[in-house]
Formats: C-alpha cells, structure tokens, sequence
C-alpha cells in the first residue's frame, strides 16, 4: 500500500475559539498551528485565513502572509488554500488565492444545504470557472465530495477537460446537508471512483477518527484538523492540530501503514515525477 498522506485542516471558516480556545486566527496562529501539524506527520495543510478578529477572509494578501510564515516554519509542506471559503463568498473572492499558483487547491464540485438556511454554492458554470483558473495556473485540485453526486460531476467535466486526470478527492463526510459518516457510505464514495484516481477522507466530529482508520486500511488518504472537528477524543477538547494528526500516525503505525514525507506526498500525487 502507497505511504498514508495526512492533511491537515488546521482552520476551517466556520469553527471558532469559543468551539476552541486554540483555533489559529492570526498569522501566527495558522503558522504555529501548521508547524506543530507538520512536524506530527502531516505533509499537506488545508488551508483557510481568517483576520485578526477572526473573520473568514479569502484575501490574496493574508493568504500570502501566512503561507510565507508557515514556509519559515515548515519548509518543504505542501500548502492547499481552500477555494471554499466561507458560505456566501463570491466566485471571484473565492478564487484569490489561487492567483498566488499554489502547488494544490480544493475545487468544490456541487451546491449543497450547509446547516439551518446556508446554502454552499457551487454551480457547474462556477466549477468550470474554478477549473480553468486551476488548469491556467498549473495548480492541482483536490475535488472535494460532500455527497456522490460530486464525483458524478468531476468526471464529467474531466472528460470535458475543465479537470485533469487523474483526480485527488477529499470526501467531506458528516456535514448536515451532505453525505452521512457511515462506513456503508464510505465504501459507496470509494468504490465509485477510478481505478487511478486518490482520495482522502475527512470525517465531521465524532466520524474524524472511525473514518480516519476506514481509509487508513483501504488506501486512501486522511484528513484531521479543527476544521472538521475540534475533539481527541469524546468531551476532551484537543491542545492543538497537532494532537489531531498524532492521533492519525499511531492509529496508522498500530495498523502497519507508514506515514508519506511532503516529498513522497507529492510523488504520490503527481506533483512531482
Ligand atoms: N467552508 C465551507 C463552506 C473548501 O475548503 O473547499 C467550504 C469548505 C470547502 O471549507
Ligand atoms: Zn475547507
């Protein structure tokens, strides 16, 4: 089996740090909550800014910030800006940081209810948008699937060549309005899926660690982070992301499969030859 890549989702837009005191806002958060992160085993961080006060922002200017003052920290990881944002953001501010020709970026491939009367909008004229912008600026996506319509969607427009082949996916599992994190759902989103293509999955709250151990066994990637849930376990808030990703890496090494250095992460993922 290929080496286990851990993303980290150190931020999110919608966590806060009254869901816990040590979700990062500052540039020296993000970077502080990176690095511990990086050096648990992650070799990829999702990343979202936020402003001092802790407001979502997709800022090319704060996105450059903290990636230079994550870079200082940890080298050689691999840096993914979300083109998500926060619920309500337009096309054009989402893609901010892509102008910055990161190395990945996250494409969402389909509209979904993000809890009481949000509305997560990605139509396919957006996805379109967003995949040409990528293509143009040699970043690679990373589709992220709330539900398996998605996947549906990223091969049609893969044949349609508004994504390359082969894809990375992230399977964003547990949000109210998406997919459930059940492991019979799972399987569905995994076996649905092209024999070259990667995924990672990411499981909401309690699904974090149960779905993290399903990919684990079956050769998929893993994501963690305060992003997706904020718990070590259930009613101990974690310190730090890094906790997170530790907790990924023993679970891992119990069950025999090794944890991918960025560069390996990059070989895996055709960043680099
Ligand atoms: N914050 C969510 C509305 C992504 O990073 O691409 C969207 C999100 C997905 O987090
Ligand atoms: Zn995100």
């Amino acid at each position: 089996m290929e080496k286990l890549i851990i993303t980290a989702a150190i931020c999110g837009a919608e966590v806060t740090k009254e869901n816990n005191p040590a979700v990062p806002y500052t540039v020296e958060e993000i970077a502080r909550e990176a690095y511990l992160s990086y050096k648990a085993g992650a070799s990829i961080i999702h990343l979202h800014v936020r402003e001092d006060d802790g407001k979502p922002t997709q800022s090319r200017e704060r996105y450059q910030k903290c990636i230079e003052a994550i870079k200082i920290k940890c080298p050689d990881v691999i840096i993914q800006p979300s083109t998500g944002g926060s619920v309500g953001m337009s096309s054009k501010e989402r893609l901010e940081p892509v102008e910055l020709a990161p190395e990945m970026a996250t494409l969402d491939c389909g509209t979904l209810n993000f809890g009481g009367d949000e509305i997560f909008i990605n139509t396919e004229n957006m996805i379109k948008e967003f995949g040409t912008k990528m293509i143009e600026k040699n970043v690679k996506p990373e589709v992220e699937v709330f539900d398996k319509s998605m996947i549906d969607m990223a091969l049609r427009l893969e044949k349609k060549g508004f994504i390359k082949s082969p894809i990375h996916y992230s399977f964003v599992m547990g949000v109210n309005g998406g997919i459930s994190g059940e492991l019979r759902d799972f399987l569905f989103l995994k076996e649905s899926l092209p024999g070259e293509s990667t995924y990672s999955v990411a499981g909401i709250g309690r699904y974090e660690f149960p779905l993290a151990t399903a990919a684990i066994i079956s050769g998929g990637h893993v994501r963690v982070g305060f992003e997706d849930n904020t718990y070590i376990e259930k009613g101990v808030l974690a310190k730090s992301n890094g906790e997170l990703v530790e907790k990924v890496v023993r679970i891992a090494k119990e069950l025999g499969r090794e944890i991918a250095t960025p560069t390996e992460a990059r070989k895996i993922l055709g960043l680099i030859k």
